[in-house]
């Protein structure tokens, strides 16, 4: 783009940079690599550096400014900035729904109402004059907040003078501040690296960085802006229907919920509900329900408003994610790998839509970060199918008999000793497979659906076998005799002879099956996956050296590391000994490399609910088949597969006519490319 006008090419460069933006925020439509993105921005820099009459408040390089403040400034909010009546049931939702209709008492039969997800983040007001950003402030009180018009500059949704033209003089849009998903975790990770303090929720985490007087420490939180509604506005007219308003908006590069709707009467509000309920878990950041407004703003202006809260709208909230409960008691389970992870008993609690009494507390430093004592009262956070997390402890409320909690010094299954390598968060038992735990658990993920497949093989028959001492690893199952199952509780004849049929047909297997079944550690099945088609038998797998197993994509030499080990280790070749001596067998397969993989080169992307696999579960099976696995749709997606409840991705697909496959299709491909697992 270089110019002869070092002016006329920083203008360019600013309206390139602000489409790039547009495209990339408001459209959901990446279109440029970031490589050429950082190029144009960095030569823009340059340019005003050598130009510094052309600088501009409004310029894309202008996102992050100088000092950090000393304090924050009060901001009053002309148009006050209301909150929301709750609903929590469809009842409720009628209800509200017959108050409007009663109100406005001029018969009419249905409202049109603009529907769209509530975001769990923070409420702010921009302030744009004359199409420029001038003020970013929270909602505070709903009369006065605080100005972080810094920190709002530094947020890349956020345009910092709006696009084409027709908006009013003044104009103050609001909306929510939040931090997706993907990054509150990438933030919360990097956190835990470092041994510094993590956020509790996403929401805490947009509310932490948005309180930040350095703006640099803003702009390096990923934070993002939907907006919902406009305040304040002169010199201007908008359209006279909220839908409208929200369009507008958009036209102006401001980004808008792509989930919005409208829908027709009170039913359609429901179903609208059900609809994000059912997808809430996969959308990329958290919300806590739905906010539901009479679309025409006529007839707001007639129903008005109670105290603080508009007549018009209501937010129908979901089932909290976060509930407080009580630490009743810390347990130490021993894993698969060794590992020992402290479980936290809980006073039982309803949180997320299912009744929680256990969760996870990691390990030792975790519970050194979480200062966690037994009797503390903790908060617990359960979000879609994500395991619970204690994410904090309530210290106001910490009794006085509160006990500090001890980390064993031996096995607690075995006693046997335990160690910590270094760099590792785990303590891990050092007694192998002499472990009862151990062996249970290694059993458990051998005879699993995912691995051997061996039906009628419960947890609680796994661990009554290791218990009696019939079973100290997998090749014992094969061992078991017909006597020695019927003299188990609650075995009958049949379930016997069913549980040998299945070990029976267990034998006959697939070589990836195989490799993940030995549960070699971090080795899971798409890395399994990998290492079969790589070297295609089990021997020369065997034999690879760890430079051998680092050619194999997703082997990097920790993996490498763990498999030499299982390898070289005579108790583990043993067992895979006297499993092939039990009949266990399996055809070798074909050997790909990565570039000839069948999906090599294209871009897959994965939505909606599946019903036979996870999207994780799908995600690796793609990769394992050479495909690229994208988090949106792009004019560059080969296929977008598409489970019930996809929502924009699914639209987007359509729009830019990307390939949609069901879940169905999507097996038959990987059947076709010899992918069970
Ligand atoms: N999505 C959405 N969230 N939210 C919050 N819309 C919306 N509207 C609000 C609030 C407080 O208030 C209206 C009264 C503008």
């Amino acid at each position: 783009m270089p110019s002869a006008d070092p002016l006329q090419e920083i203008e360019a460069l600013r309206e390139q940079l602000d489409a790039w933006n547009y495209r990339y925020y408001v459209l959901d439509e990446p279109s440029v690599p970031d490589a050429e993105y950082d190029r144009c921005m960095q030569r823009l820099l340059q340019l005003e550096a050598q130009h510094p009459d052309s600088q501009r408040t409004d310029s894309p390089s202008q996102r992050v400014g100088g000092e950090p403040l000393q304090q924050f400034n009060q901001v009053s909010h002309e148009v006050p900035m209301l909150s929301l009546e709750n609903a929590f049931s469809a009842e409720d939702m009628q209800q509200f729904n017959r108050r409007l209709l009663d109100r406005l008492g001029d018969g009419t039969a249905s409202l049109e109402y603009a529907c769209e997800p509530k975001l769990d983040g923070i409420a702010v007001s921009l302030l744009y004059r004359d199409g420029v950003l001038q003020r970013g402030a929270t909602r505070g009180d709903g009369t006065t907040g605080e100005d972080i018009t810094h920190n709002v500059r530094t947020i890349r949704s956020i345009p910092l003078r709006l696009r084409g033209e027709g908006f009013p003089r003044l104009l103050e849009v609001r909306g929510e501040i939040y931090m997706p998903k993907a990054g509150f975790e990438q933030l919360n990770n990097r956190a835990r690296e470092r041994g510094e303090k993590t956020f509790v929720n996403p929401r805490n985490a947009a509310a932490g960085s948005l309180r930040q007087l350095d703006a640099r420490i803003t702009a390096s939180r990923p934070l993002e802006m939907c907006c919902y509604s406009v305040g304040l506005v002169e010199g201007g007219v908008l359209p006279d229907r909220q839908a409208g308003v929200l369009a507008k908006l958009r036209e102006w590069g401001l980004r808008i919920n792509p989930e919005s709707k409208v829908v027709q009467g009170v039913e359609a509000c429901n179903d609208y509900f059900d609809d994000l309920a059912e997808r809430r878990n996969s959308l990329a950041y958290d919300i806590d329900g739905i906010v539901f407004k009479v679309n025409a703003l006529a007839l707001q202006e007639r129903l008005g408003f109670v105290s603080r809260a508009p007549r018009w709208a209501i937010a129908r909230k979901f089932p909290a994610q976060e509930e407080i409960t009580r630490l009743l008691d810390v347990e130490f389970q021993v894993g698969r790998t060794g590992a020992i992870t402290p479980v936290a008993r809980l006073e039982p609690v309803f949180v997320g839509g299912v009744t929680v009494s256990n969760a996870t507390l990691h390990n030792s430093d975790e519970i050194e970060r979480l200062g966690i004592r037994i009797g503390d009262s903790v908060i617990v956070r359960r979000a879609g199918d994500v395991i619970p997390q204690v994410v904090s402890v309530v210290l106001e409320k910490r009794p006085d008999n509160a006990r500090t909690i001890q980390f064993p010094t031996r096995c607690p299954v075995c006693q046997s000793a335990i160690e910590r390598e270094e760099g590792e968060a785990a303590w891990r038992c050092m007694g192998g497979l002499v472990c009862g735990a151990q062996q249970k658990a290694a059993i458990k993920h051998f005879v699993s659906r995912r691995a051997m497949d061996i039906d009628g093989l419960g947890d609680k028959l796994v661990e009554q076998l290791v218990d009696e001492g019939l079973v100290q690893n997998v090749a014992g199952l094969y061992a078991l005799s017909k006597e020695q199952l019927l003299n188990l509780d609650r075995m009958g004849e049949k379930s016997a002879d069913n549980l040998l049929a299945a070990l029976e047909a267990s034998k006959q297997t697939t070589l990836p099956r195989f490799i993940f079944a030995l549960g070699i550690r971090e080795v899971g099945e798409a890395t399994a996956l990998g290492l079969a088609r790589h070297f295609g038998n089990w021997s020369e797998l065997a034999a690879a050296t760890e430079a051998q197993l680092l050619q194999v994509d997703d082997v990097g030499p920790v993996v490498a590391d763990h498999l030499r080990q299982f390898f070289d280790s005579e108790a583990s070749m043993g067992v895979v000994r006297a499993l092939q001596a039990a009949g266990v067998n399996w055809p070798d397969i074909e050997r790909l490399p990565q570039q000839d993989l069948p999906l090599a080169g294209q871009i897959w992307v994965v939505t909606g609910k599946l019903e036979s696999l996870t999207r994780d579960e799908a995600k690796a099976r793609l990769q394992a088949l050479g495909a690229k696995v994208a988090g949106s749709v792009s004019a560059k997606t080969t296929c977008l597969v598409a489970g019930p409840g996809a929502g924009s991705k699914l639209a987007k697909a359509n729009e830019l006519g990307v390939e949609v496959a069901d879940e169905q299709a999507l097996q038959s491909l990987l059947a076709a490319h010899g992918v069970d697992i």
